[in-house]
């Protein structure tokens, strides 16, 4: 039986109203809402280009009035269907020019989009689509050798909410049936759309979070405080009509999506170009071919960049700008970026739940390769406090902490996460970043390390809880517990430690990768290496905190030759 949905604000922790108020006063809170975004965009910019890709469709150029016409089209498309204002709807879609179609017809008829990464399979789905009493998924058919349709499908079959399957294909013909295709619901725009006027300051959607727990957190944005990121970040970055984007990192992403990302360059007016492949050889051919001026990447593909430049033939010299961000660029590939790539490198340190930073152009070298940056807005409140202190006490100026924040553009709660929310978030409304970080005396943030249950593959982020857990579900595992260890490519990789159930034969690590693979999880938490233990290494600690127990065995596999597999 399908119960009513809850309304979408329900579950949400909104702004003090007296903050709410400053924020506006400032000038930061414009009520500007995304679909007046495109407003903006279609009247300054109609005719340029706004997005140039490959869709299921093959390859797509659409100016601002084409993307807009797609957009209202679609919109009026998916209301026939029955999605309605409020409605929560999963997009699970790749670097596709679509996507944008999508998330803008979504802004349009007021409903949100729930992002998820192409690389999430069905049990992310399905857990986003319960938590968000999602009414529709909005994906692709089959691709890099995965069917998406059929995994939507699947979840909408689990998940009450779930009532529309909606796939990007060329035909009807190349999708399961039970799912409705973009192309058959894209109507002739006519009118205004229940989205033209949406509150600014309602969320507008939901961001996924790296995740601590043992379940993805949902982040509410609201109109307000994200489009304030979107524009200041255009600023800070120098966006304008003639930026080329370059989006390598998935769309949905927040870095991708918002510093300045795509929703910048709608901002500016510029042209937004979706890589369907992150590698150097498709990227490098982007560039030259379109132009880019503007790309963003995490620092391993900036490695890869770096290292690829020798044996291309690609002309790069229209790229002005590298952004490198979501995991700490070391300061000897933050060196080289410049001079091999011959753009300059912008530092990005920022995260789903709000604060940006970046490195700004006129900074001196030595910031820009050392520092990961500084807030993007004067009202960011910064606080580095000693890591453990129950009372949060600040360090002494330039020492390192724990960061906490909050600010014009950074939640006071995730979506439906009361419990959650009560540790991740101070009394007084601060974010708890979970990142050990330090101040140079200029206010820019140096990133040191985390106190945060959660590796960060290469800018990939995985709760240890969330794998433990699939390991768990094995019937001949007892207990299970995940660490970082460093990794000379991806700055970290996963290493899992398993105590199987004493008296059985032992699971053998390949079939535990295979296991959590095989229960429809995201390739890049399934643990790089296993290694099946009788007990926890000797760590001094006992099992009473997950957190000391886990950050003992990081050191003990930090060790020279801990017996991988
Ligand atoms: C970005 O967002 P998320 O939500 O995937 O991850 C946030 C976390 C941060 O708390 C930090 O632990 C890490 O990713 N991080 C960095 C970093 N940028 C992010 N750690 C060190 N150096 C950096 N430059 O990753 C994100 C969101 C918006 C823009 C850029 C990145």
């Amino acid at each position: 039986m399908t119960t009513t949905a809850r309304p979408a604000e329900e579950g949400v922790v909104p702004y003090p109203p007296e903050v709410a108020e400053r924020y506006r006063a400032a000038g930061y809170w414009t009520g500007q809402t995304f679909a007046g975004l495109l407003d903006a965009a279609v009247a300054a910019h109609g005719t340029r280009t706004a997005v140039v890709g490959t869709g299921p469709s093959g390859p797509q150029r659409w100016t601002y009035d084409e993307l807009d016409a797609r957009a209202r089209g679609l919109a009026a498309g998916l209301g026939e269907l029955g999605v309605a204002p409020g409605d929560r709807v999963v997009v699970w879609l790749p670097n596709v020019p679509e996507y944008l179609e999508v998330v803008f017809a979504l802004f349009r008829l007021g409903a949100l989009p729930v992002f998820a990464l192409p690389a999430h399979r069905a049990s992310e789905i399905r857990y986003f689509a319960e938590h968000a009493e999602a009414t529709a998924i909005v994906t692709v058919g089959r691709r890099d050798r995965f069917d998406h349709a059929a995994a939507a499908l699947e979840v909408a079959g689990a998940v009450d909410a779930v009532r529309h399957v909606v796939v990007a294909a060329p035909s009807a013909g190349d999708v399961p049936s039970g799912v409705v295709t973009l192309g058959s619901l894209r109507r002739t725009p006519a009118g205004a759309l229940p989205g033209d006027d949406a509150d600014p300051s309602s969320i507008a959607f939901l961001q996924l979070s790296g995740g601590t727990t043992g379940l993805p957190k949902l982040i509410p944005r609201t109109h307000d405080d994200y489009l304030y990121s979107v524009r200041a970040s255009a600023e800070i970055c120098g966006l304008g009509p003639d930026t080329v984007y370059l989006a390598a990192l998935p769309a949905a992403h927040n870095f991708t999506m918002s510093s300045p990302g795509l929703l910048g360059v709608v901002h500016a007016g510029g042209t937004s170009v979706l890589a369907p492949s992150p590698d150097a050889d498709t990227c490098f051919g982007l560039i030259e071919a379109e132009g880019v001026t503007l790309a963003a990447v995490v620092p391993p593909l900036a490695a890869a960049w770096v290292q690829a430049t020798s044996s291309t033939s690609r002309d790069l010299s229209s790229l002005q700008e590298l952004q490198v961000g979501g995991a700490k660029c070391a300061a000897e590939l933050a060196r080289k970026i410049g001079p091999v790539l011959g753009a300059r490198l912008q530092q990005v340190f920022g995260m789903a739940e709000g604060l940006v930073n970046y490195t700004r152009a006129d900074d001196p070298d030595d910031i820009v390769v050392e520092t990961q940056g500084r807030p993007i807005s004067p009202d960011d409140e910064i606080r580095v406090v000693v890591p453990d202190d129950p009372e949060e006490r600040d360090v002494a100026p330039g020492e390192v902490g724990a960061l906490l924040t909050r600010g014009p553009y950074t939640i006071r709660g995730y979506y439906r996460a009361e419990e959650h929310n009560a540790t991740a978030f101070t009394a007084d409304g601060f974010y708890r970043t979970g990142d050990l970080v330090r101040l140079d005396p200029a206010g820019n943030i140096i990133v040191s390390g985390r106190v945060k249950e959660q590796i960060n593959r290469g800018g990939e982020k995985i709760a240890a809880e969330e794998v433990e857990n699939h390991l768990l579900a094995h019937p001949d595992v007892v207990d299970a517990a995940i660490v970082g260890v460093p990794d000379d490519f991806l700055g970290e990789r996963t290493h899992a430690y398993v105590i199987p159930v004493p008296g059985r034969e032992p699971p053998r690590p390949a079939a535990l990768r295979r296991f959590v693979r095989d229960r429809g999880v995201a390739a890049y938490k399934v643990p790089d290496t296993v290694e099946v233990v009788d007990a926890f290494p000797a760590t001094g600690v006992g099992k009473t905190s997950r957190r000391a127990l886990r950050a003992a065995l990081a050191d003990h596999a930090r060790r020279p030759t801990p017996g991988q597999h």
